[in-house]
């Protein structure tokens, strides 16, 4: 057997070899035939959107594996913790708080799909005209070929969008109450609703929080946020050391790894970066153009869309989704000194999430402006997943405030599919065109 070696590596199990990983699969229930298949369409794409880049840095080998063993050496290691005694839910929003669950010892499991392969096999409980996110996910769950389906006490919806809200009546899927705007009254209902999460990881774990626990997971689940940030911080140089599609691979496997191993290689990408910025190692090749990825987020397996930008002579240089600084940019004060200031604390630093299932939603076009300004974007490329309201009505909006800034943006809506990856690319390149005449008026 073959040991999973990080530098500091922590959480260290015997890798599986093919036939362990099988048995594994067969023993979770799961349909090989379809898994096979699912694995299969999966790393074809990969190699499509990934493997042309030409100077990825070295330590990117650490998240491609991580992503291939997303559903094998991961699935192995949730599975070992759990015969150990310790406990997981499920979760579909980075409005969950990791770092109280973390305190209860509970593990939270993102389960949002990204892979097109499975959609299909959502129509035997859901409508066709629901977005591509949900339909991947529960078109995993439903052709038995989610490895996490029984490896947690339950799944944990939110009260965001309608389509999530509603899928969760359906299958009976208990729900965080997200409110849907953001005044005090609302504030308190978030605070109460955090507490009792708190109380219902407690109950699932039998493990009380207490003021050390807490302060424990806080400052872990901020390191691990830091990291991402200094990661992405990177990005604004004016020859990046990592592409836009490598930033969005952190951050797809930074919700599924483990949280120390995703630290230590997040550490030895970090040294990396530091040195090729240093040495004017560029990511990519020429000057390109810098654009800002805004939209809804890219869960692990769907990057088409910075694959389409990023082959067409665009630069992604920030990510404004979930897969994105929404996840990493607020951190929760450590210096506090009681279980409700930090429950506070932890509430707020949620609140913060600007998605657009609030209304009104304004936060987030200021953080939008923001990050134009910090990471000098210059045009805007809004990715919305086919059928997602919520962004796609507030795109009008947004389109607003970046025509006032004089920043050119290119709407794409689309789903997971790969059939018009190449149309997708002609919009792109000639998104690019049009900035470049910009830029000699
Ligand atoms: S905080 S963006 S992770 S809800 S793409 S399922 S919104 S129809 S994912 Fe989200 Fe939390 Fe908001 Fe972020 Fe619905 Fe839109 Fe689909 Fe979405």
């Amino acid at each position: 057997m073959i040991l999973y070696t990080f530098k500091k590596g922590v959480n260290v199990i015997d890798r599986l070899n093919q036939s362990e990983l099988r048995e594994m699969w067969e023993d979770l229930g799961m349909n090989l035939e379809l898994h096979d298949q699912l694995l299969e369409s999966n790393s074809r794409l990969f190699k499509k959107t990934h493997l042309w880049q030409k100077k990825r840095p070295a330590a990117m080998k650490l998240f491609d594996r991580a992503l291939h063993d997303s559903h094998g050496q991961r699935v192995a290691e949730i599975l070992d913790y759990r015969k150990g005694g310790g406990k997981s839910v499920g979760t579909f929003c980075i409005y969950v708080p990791d770092e109280i669950a973390m305190a209860a010892n509970v593990l939270t499991i993102p389960l949002c799909g990204g892979s097109g392969w499975s959609v299909s096999y959502a129509d035997e409980m859901l409508p066709r005209d629901i977005c591509p996110l949900v339909r991947s996910t529960f078109g995993m769950a439903l052709s038995e070929t989610c490895p996490y389906k029984t490896l947690k006490e339950y799944p944990l919806g939110e009260t965001t969008c309608d389509a999530k809200k509603k899928t969760w009546d359906l299958f009976g899927i208990p729900a965080m109450e997200v409110p849907q705007k953001k005044n005090e009254e609302d504030r308190k209902l978030w605070i109460s609703e955090v507490t009792t999460f708190m109380k219902d990881m407690e109950k699932v774990s039998g493990t009380e929080v207490t003021v050390d626990k807490l302060r424990d997971s806080i400052r872990k689940c901020n390191r691990k946020r830091v990291i991402l940030q200094q990661i992405n911080g990177f990005r604004r140089l004016k020859t990046p050391p990592i592409s836009g599609l490598d930033a969005l691979l952190v951050s797809q496997v930074a919700l599924n790894m483990d949280i120390d191993n995703f630290i230590s290689a997040g550490e030895e990408l970090l040294e990396e970066l530091m040195e090729r910025a240093d040495n004017d190692v560029s990511a990519f090749d020429g000057d390109g153009v810098r654009v800002l990825f805004a939209g809804t987020p890219s869960p692990m397996g769907y990057a088409k869309v910075h694959w389409a930008a990023e082959t067409s002579g665009l630069q992604i240089v920030a990510d404004e989704s979930c897969t994105g600084i929404r996840y990493y940019r607020d951190l929760v004060p450590e210096d506090l000194d009681t279980l409700d200031e930090m429950i506070e604390a932890i509430a707020d630093r949620y609140f913060k999430i600007d998605c657009p299932c609030f209304s009104p939603n304004t936060e987030r076009f200021d953080n939008i402006a923001d990050v134009i300004d910090e990471f000098q974007a210059e045009a805007v490329v809004h990715n919305i997943l086919q059928f997602c309201h919520g962004f796609n009505i507030e795109a009008g909006a947004l389109d607003k405030m970046l025509i006032e800034k004089d920043i050119p943006s290119l709407k794409i809506v689309c789903d997971y599919s790969e059939e018009d990856g190449e149309q997708i690319k002609i919009r792109m390149e000639a998104f690019r065109e049009i900035i470049e005449s910009k830029r000699n008026r």
